[in-house]
């Protein structure tokens, strides 16, 4: 590990740039009801809180743990916590330096939500009563299992007097996530496997995998090179990152019916419906790009760090042969579509730390195509500019039909996965015959989220802590 000198380990909440090693995940939203109160036990809160270089020194336990042959996990948590505009308001901090750049913390999500397209399809929203309540901040408690999770949160609950006289803070909502069982446990709901592609930092992974270009830590930190307020940003906000949480449905057997009933017949394809779903995801669910494996999955590719993420776009010809301009991960990371124009996309890339939420898909479910039980995402991504970034991400490129712009001989079309609109359509959906579009049911449904800033420790102990 090597650090750029103004990168300090100890001072960063540990989920932002190193992922707490999870099995299952607590998000508790709260609101601040006694200040004075709340300030005093957030210091008590505060030694909880687990920074990058514990969570580097986690990740090395786990290691040296699976090298001696142990089956069972080691028993970790992990625990960090974040603040909406609200909350600072609640606070009376004033986080100006935040507001001024980023209109969409400043709005919160819920004023938001129409922009981000989440009533698009139904007229209505379908957010959580939960999420149309005042929410000034959230705990995120990461461990091994439910148990050592649970028991952490009943010392946070402690702490902050929940249950007694002395509460300061009120829960909103908590919502558990859990990875999938066994062999499926990376990836998500519809199937894919996630996590594979997050920027880089610079001065902070060494030795990189080949993929995209790595960014500067300013990207995702505040107040360091990369990001274009360095300068102006005051100490406290420093060592920080924006916290966007979206509440995410998936409509699995709804997704697995589309894709059996829809199979692209291609030549040279061997399973049409897999073939469908990776050119919607652009990857095949083992995680090998289809720009690599266009008509067959080819798992070897997904295995191979230097392989799995070292693609491009662009090819010549039918440019979307091999990968729809709307895929998935082709509309929110569009590689060369734009960089190879000039285009600076490093602001707008996100690291994400998602967990998925939710039962496996029962056999009722299965046989009927019809969604009974809520699974999907719990969707969680850091950045320095949410209107660059998270907000850019779905708004400019996903929800943005003409996206990516020039030059395409097609309409791109919505991306097929969370994209919002009135009408979900995209092309490119068969190699041979691009021009062939696609309506597609919505399979992603936003059901609440929160914009949230997730402070430096000295932040939370000299600023926020009393
Ligand atoms: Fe996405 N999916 O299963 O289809 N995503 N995503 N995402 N996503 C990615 O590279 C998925 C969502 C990004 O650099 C993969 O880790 C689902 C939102 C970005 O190549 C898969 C949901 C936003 C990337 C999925 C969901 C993004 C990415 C490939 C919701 C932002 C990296 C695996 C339920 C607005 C792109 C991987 C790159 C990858 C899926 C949400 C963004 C499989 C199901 C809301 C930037």
């Amino acid at each position: 590990m090597s650090w750029s000198e103004s990168l300090n380990p100890d001072n960063i909440q540990g989920d932002i740039l190193s992922g707490f090693p999870k099995k299952t995940e607590i998000f508790f939203f709260f609101q601040i009801h006694d200040v004075a109160v709340f300030r005093k036990q957030l210091a008590d809160f505060v030694p909880l809180v687990k920074t990058v270089a514990q969570i580097l020194r986690d990740r090395e336990t786990i290691r040296d743990h699976k090298r001696s042959n142990n089956k069972e996990l080691v028993a970790m948590v992990g625990v960090n916590i974040a603040f909406s505009h609200k909350g600072f308001n609640k606070l009376g901090i004033d986080d100006s330096n935040l507001t001024n750049n980023d209109e969409n913390f400043k709005s919160g999500q819920e004023a938001d939500a129409e922009l981000l397209g989440d009533s698009a399809t139904s007229g209505t929203l379908d957010w959580d009563p939960a999420f149309l309540q005042d929410i000034h901040g959230v705990i995120l408690i990461a461990g091994e299992s439910r148990p050592t999770v649970h028991d952490k949160l009943t010392q946070v609950e402690r702490i902050f007097g929940i249950g007694s006289s002395h509460a300061s803070i009120k829960k909103v909502k908590s919502i558990f996530g859990d990875v999938r069982p066994d062999e499926l446990s990376a990836h998500e709901h519809f199937g894919f496997l996630d996590g594979i592609s997050n920027p880089a930092i610079i001065g902070f992974d060494k030795d990189p995998p080949p993929g995209p270009r790595p960014v500067q830590p300013g990207v995702i930190l505040l107040g360091h090179s990369g990001d274009p307020q360095a300068s102006s940003r005051p100490k406290w906000v420093v060592d920080g990152s924006f916290l966007v949480f979206r509440y995410l449905s998936q409509k699995v057997p709804e997704f697995n019916t589309y894709l059996e009933t829809h199979p692209v017949l291609a030549d040279g394809a061997v399973d049409g419906s897999e073939l469908l779903g990776a050119r919607l995801v652009g990857r095949w669910k083992s995680g090998t790009p289809v720009v690599l494996a266009p008509l067959k999955d080819d798992p070897e590719i997904a295995r191979d760090p230097n392989r799995n993420n070292n693609f491009l776009f662009s090819n010549e010809g039918n440019a979307q042969g091999k990968c729809p301009f709307a895929a998935h991960i082709r509309k929110t990371n569009p590689r060369d579509d734009l960089t190879s124009r000039g285009v600076d996309i490093d602001l707008n890339r996100i690291m994400r730390r998602g967990i998925a939420f939710g039962p496996e898909v029962t056999i009722r479910e299965k046989e009927s195509g019809r969604t009974d039980r809520d699974r999907g995402l719990l969707f969680v991504c850091y950045q320095t500019s949410i209107n660059k970034g998270f907000a850019f991400q779905q708004k400019s490129w996903s929800n943005n039909p003409n996206f990516p712009p020039e030059a395409t001989p097609q309409v791109p079309g919505l991306d097929p996965i969370v994209g919002q609109g009135n009408i979900i359509k995209l092309s490119g959906v068969h190699p041979d015959d691009p021009g062939q579009e696609a309506v597609l049911p919505k399979f992603v449904v936003p059901k609440g989220g929160e914009y949230f800033f997730s402070p430096s420790l000295e932040a939370l102990r000299e600023t926020l802590a009393a």
